[in-house]
Parts: C-alpha cells; sequence; structure tokens
C-alpha cells in the first residue's frame, strides 16, 4: 500500500474509467466509485490483476449526503490517506427549453453535479489535509463557460462547478491543496444515452459528421495537469474537439 492514492468519482463509465485505468496504469492505487457497484467490482478486479496495484470498489450515489459521508468515513485506514481527489460524476438529463423543461431532470442535474460535488468534497479533502501534493481535479465542461439553448439547467450546473472551483481554490490554499478544473467539449462517452433516456438514435446523432474527444483525451489530459511540479497549478483547461469551436458551432461532414 505504499503507492500513492487517487479517488475518482464516476469511474463507472466515460471519462471516470478512463482516468482509473490510467492511475492505475501508472502504478496508483485507486478509490473508484459510482452506482453501478457490478461495473465497479469487475474494473477493481480487472485493473488490480493487470496493474498489480489496490483498486478499492466503493459504491455510493453522490445525491446521498450521508451516504457519502458513511462511505468516505468509512475508508479502511490505508486508505486515508488521499492524494488527489476527482469530482467526476455527472451528468444531464434532457434537452428542453426552460418554458418545457421537465423539474425531475432539473432536480438530477442539480442534486449530482452540484450539491453530489460539494458532497465528496465536503469528507474526502478530510482525508487529504495528510497527503504530500494533494490535488483536487473538477470535471466542468464548456457548458461552464458559454450557455446553449436547451443547455439551460445543465449549463448553471457546470457555471457552478466553475465557480466551486475557484471558491476551493482560494479556500484549500491554507491547505496547500491545488485545484485544477478541466472543461471538455463534446466527447464520445454514455453522456448522450443518459441525457436522452437511452434513445440510441438522438444519442448517435450528437456524434455525427466529425470527430469527438475520447475519454482517454481527458484522461492525458487530466494526467498532463497532476504531474506538474509541486509549485505549478493549472487552473482551468478547456479542451475542444478540432471540429468545435464553441458550445454551439460545429464543422460537421
Ligand atoms: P458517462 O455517462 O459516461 O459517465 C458518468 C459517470 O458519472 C458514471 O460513472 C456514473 O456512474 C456517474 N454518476 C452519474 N450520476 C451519479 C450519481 N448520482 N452518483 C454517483 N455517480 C454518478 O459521462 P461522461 O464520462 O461523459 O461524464 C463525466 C463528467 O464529464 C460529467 O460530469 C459530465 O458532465 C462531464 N462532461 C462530459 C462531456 C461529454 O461530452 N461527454 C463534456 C464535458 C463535461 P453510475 O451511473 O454508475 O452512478
Ligand atoms: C457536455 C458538453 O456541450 O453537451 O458537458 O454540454 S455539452
Amino acid at each position: 500500500m505504499n503507492r500513492p492514492i487517487a479517488m475518482v468519482t464516476g469511474a463507472s463509465a466515460g471519462f471516470g474509467e478512463a482516468i482509473a485505468r490510467r492511475f492505475a496504469q501508472e502504478g496508483w492505487n485507486v478509490i473508484i466509485t459510482g452506482r453501478r457497484a457490478e461495473r465497479l467490482h469487475a474494473l477493481a478486479e480487472e485493473l488490480s490483476q493487470t496493474h498489480q496495484t489496490d483498486i478499492y470498489a466503493l459504491p455510493f450515489d453522490v445525491r446521498d449526503a450521508k451516504a457519502v459521508e458513511e462511505a468516505i468515513v468509512s475508508l479502511p485506514e490505508e486508505w486515508k490517506t488521499i492524494q488527489i481527489l476527482v469530482n467526476n460524476a455527472g451528468l444531464a438529463v434532457g434537452r428542453n427549453t426552460i418554458d418545457s423543461g421537465d423539474l425531475e431532470d432539473w432536480e438530477r442535474m442539480i442534486d449530482t453535479n452540484v450539491k453530489g460535488l460539494l458532497y465528496v468534497t465536503r469528507f474526502a479533502v478530510e482525508h487529504m489535509r495528510n497527503a504530500e501534493n494533494a490535488h483536487i481535479v473538477n470535471i466542468g465542461s464548456i457548458a461552464g463557460k458559454e450557455v446553449y439553448n436547451g443547455g439551460n439547467v445543465y449549463c448553471a450546473t457546470k457555471f457552478a462547478v466553475d465557480a466551486l472551483t475557484k471558491a476551493m481554490r482560494v479556500e484549500f490554499l491554507p491547505l496547500g491543496i491545488r485545484v485544477t478544473q478541466i472543461s471538455p467539449g463534446a466527447a464520445e462517452t454514455e453522456f448522450s444515452m443518459v441525457r436522452f433516456k437511452g434513445d440510441e438514435e438522438k444519442a448517435a446523432k450528437v456524434y455525427e459528421g466529425y470527430k469527438a474527444l475520447t475519454a482517454e483525451d481527458i484522461a492525458d489530459t487530466l494526467w498532463f495537469a497532476v504531474t506538474r511540479p509541486p509549485h505549478v497549478c493549472l487552473n482551468d483547461i478547456v479542451i475542444m474537439p478540432a471540429a468545435q469551436a464553441n458550445s454551439f458551432t460545429f464543422f460537421k461532414n
């Protein structure tokens, strides 16, 4: 257990899974979280066998404050010095305009992307106080920089992540914790299947006619950010597909 420890939320799919894979490849021990326990246990088994690192599957729903607290507080002693926390769990649901918005979708996005990120940070930071070169990476979005039609509440949650990232940078300065935000444009993961509630045709359309980012592109970028020398903090990295200029302008074939 003499390896550094990273904790990655939303590691059962997409960016989080690719990030967990990257940490394991680089010889780190990793706490992987998400709701789908089976996926987490399968990933833990695979990564620990392939890379001879320790992987700790810790399933919980980030929206449930009590569950978040219990899960993080209950970590075994040898897992209680977290060097890097990656706040990645999140989702968009629906693309309705506000006047036809679905209230349940709004609650899910706000509870997951804003409150969930806060709950995890609140309790994980307790385990980061003794870590050397502690670092938090929040996954924001280009949607947290610019608003697009039908993005409304999702954009608001990612604008909130942008604000919370800045707040953490100020407040965790005395704790010696660096805080980085990665703000990606369109990336092909399960994101659009979740947004369109399982409608494969709508989800596939999002990525037609251009090369979207991949989860590995995000993992690479994150790895670059967390391997800068200790006196350097990359505050915010906006990463886009070459075919996407901003939230709403694409060049498609
Ligand atoms: P995926 O849908 O592929 O993965 C999302 C992950 O978040 C899953 O592991 C999921 O796990 C987890 N998650 C969702 N809700 C909860 C919850 N309530 N509790 C715990 N875990 C949860 O999407 P991406 O990998 O693309 O998204 C990752 C992050 O990147 C999100 O914050 C998203 O907003 C952001 N992002 C995505 C972009 C894209 O185009 N793909 C671009 C910019 C930002 P489980 O379902 O098992 O709980
Ligand atoms: C995900 C990217 O443009 O679909 O954050 O909002 S976008």
